[in-house]
């Protein structure tokens, strides 16, 4: 059982006491130009608890808004909002003024720390929501920015004492299926992450360069490129934009060891498997969206690392059932992290049986408590929280994804999983990525239509449609096969990578 202090402020725990405990010259974070020690991240954030302190007015309990790509500076004023014992809601870079606005006014935000290059949209929101008080932009080399201000207040600053209760973390859902919720998350909460998954799974040495994909206002990034490398001692690059490419340059020029990032990542990155099978990468993080058995392949013969697959949530935080590589299973997420419990319920939330596929049920030290949201009590039932995810135990007690509820085809009477479609479709050499999806038919009900981006080289017709369909059926029952394909030149996805099927649906028909 993870016992915490009544009192406890997660900065104090992760910053203030490793540079307490002698790491303050270790490297801690690198980004945008920048090498910072944990001695240095202390004093920037505690020059920006200052600031928002002192001159913005901040006092315990604030919910200030953070906006900004992956860089140090963000980190820093994560940190500062927490030590100065206010609510940290980090941001998607790509949200637009309409979406910034429904979160300041959800969570009812009174300050703002933007990167000037994102300043544009918040400004707009800004204009249309009073409760926003003070914004302060940083990356800013005038007279009126962050920088000169922290320039003018001292690198010394006393935690606000906080419970370990305090609510520290506003997390918003992505919101794919109506408005965003918000997630609430306590100190410990944040402690806790880092006493299960990685000290349980990842099991980093002090020695690993930690690099990745996620933004930090996704929680899979929060953890994994910024609490967790700090928890064990570690360092971290926080990269601005995270393509394929510049996670490989990354990684090279930094020498990193342990990679964050999802699926679709993992498949374009494969093709540099030379490069980093000679590289300093070892340890592989996967997660965001269900890892296919065919990726899980292809990333192990390109690099001859094995991925750790983890499903995690907003609502949990982060990563709450995985494999490390020893225990991993082609085709399983893994078993429950220790400090958490899950398992597969029927509709009215009673567990099924090994092997019966059901709803995937969660509970753990990190949640699931939503803002102010109705929504809470059909998320959360008896404590436990429905992750709208279908999986099944095997006999061995590994969780087996199947799909989202919701992404389940029923064409002509048949229950197809659309992403076991597109686990098959991964299989086919010309296939970079896909999407699958059912459409009204009036005989079946629904077919599967599948969404094809092919690799390089391959050529988009009805030949490549029927070798695709052909090889399909060959792979798994053949009613599965999608009855339509089309060729695009990308999917569409989130800011967390995850597919938007929904925007493949025809407007105002299908499921
Ligand atoms: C899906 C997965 C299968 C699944 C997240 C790690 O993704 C994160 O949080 P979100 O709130 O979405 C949660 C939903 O995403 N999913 C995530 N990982 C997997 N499905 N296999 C996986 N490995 O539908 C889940 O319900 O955006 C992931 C850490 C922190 C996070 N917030």
């Amino acid at each position: 059982e993870l016992q915490f202090a009544p009192r406890l402020n997660c900065a104090t725990e992760l910053l203030d006491k490793a540079v307490a405990a002698g790491w303050g010259n270790r490297l801690c974070i690198r980004g945008a130009g920048l090498r910072w020690t944990y001695a240095d991240l202390q004093a920037q954030a505690n020059r920006i608890a200052n600031v928002l302190v002192h001159d913005m007015g901040l006092v315990p309990g604030n919910r200030v808004l953070l906006r900004a790509p992956n860089t140090p500076m963000l980190a820093a004023c994560w940190f500062a909002v927490i030590k100065s014992g206010g609510i940290a809601v980090a941001t998607m870079p790509m949200l637009r003024a309409k979406e910034l606005q429904v979160i300041i006014e959800k969570a009812q935000i009174s300050h703002a720390l933007c990167d000037l290059r994102l300043a544009e949209e918040l400004q707009l929101a800004a204009q249309k929501c009073p409760v926003l008080r003070q914004l302060h932009c940083f990356n800013d080399p005038s007279d009126d920015g962050l920088e000169a201000a922290m320039a003018r207040q001292s690198a010394r600053f006393d935690n606000i004492d906080t419970a370990a209760d305090d609510t520290c973390i506003l997390a918003f859902t992505s919101g794919t299926t109506g408005v965003p919720k918000a997630t609430m998350h306590f100190h410990r909460d944040v402690m806790a992450i880092c006493a299960c998954w990685p000290a349980h799974v990842l099991r980093p040495s002090p020695d690993d360069v930690f690099i990745g994909s996620p933004p930090m206002a996704f929680t899979f990034g929060l953890g994994g490129l910024l609490l967790f490398p700090m928890k064990f001692g570690a360092s971290t690059v926080l990269l601005e934009k995270a393509s394929p490419a510049q996670l490989l340059e990354g990684i090279r020029d930094h020498g990193a060891s342990v990679l964050f990032t999802a699926p679709t990542s993992y498949r374009a990155l494969a093709a540099q498997g030379e490069a980093l099978r000679a590289g300093t990468l070892r340890r592989c993080v996967s997660a965001g969206e269900a890892l296919p058995a065919a990726t899980r392949a292809l990333w192990h013969e390109a690099t001859g690392i094995v991925l750790i697959d983890g499903i995690g949530s907003t609502e949990m935080l982060h990563i709450f059932i995985s494999a490390d590589e020893a225990q991993s299973r082609p085709g399983a997420t893994g078993k429950p992290v220790p400090g958490y419990q899950a398992r597969v319920v029927d509709a009215e939330g009673r567990p099924l049986p090994p092997n019966t596929v059901g709803h995937l049920a969660v509970r753990g030290p990190t949640g699931c408590r939503y803002l102010d949201d109705p929504r809470q009590a059909q998320y959360v039932q008896n404590g436990w929280n429905l992750t709208g995810d279908a999986y099944l135990v095997d006999d061995d007690g590994y969780f087996h994804y199947q799909s989202r509820t919701d992404d389940m085809i029923i064409s002509a009477g048949y229950n197809i999983a659309a992403c076991e479609v597109e686990e098959a479709l991964l299989l086919h050499p010309a296939v970079a990525e896909c999407a699958v999806i059912g459409v009204p038919d009036a005989e079946r009900g629904q077919i599967v239509k599948a969404f094809v981006v092919l690799r390089p080289g391959q050529e988009a017709g009805p030949d490549t449609a029927r070798a695709l369909q052909d090889f399909v059926k060959q792979t798994v029952a053949p009613y599965k096969y999608p009855r339509a394909v089309e060729f695009l030149p990308a999917l569409p996805r989130t800011e967390t990578s995850k597919l938007q099927r929904f925007r493949l649906r025809p407007p105002g028909g299908g499921s």
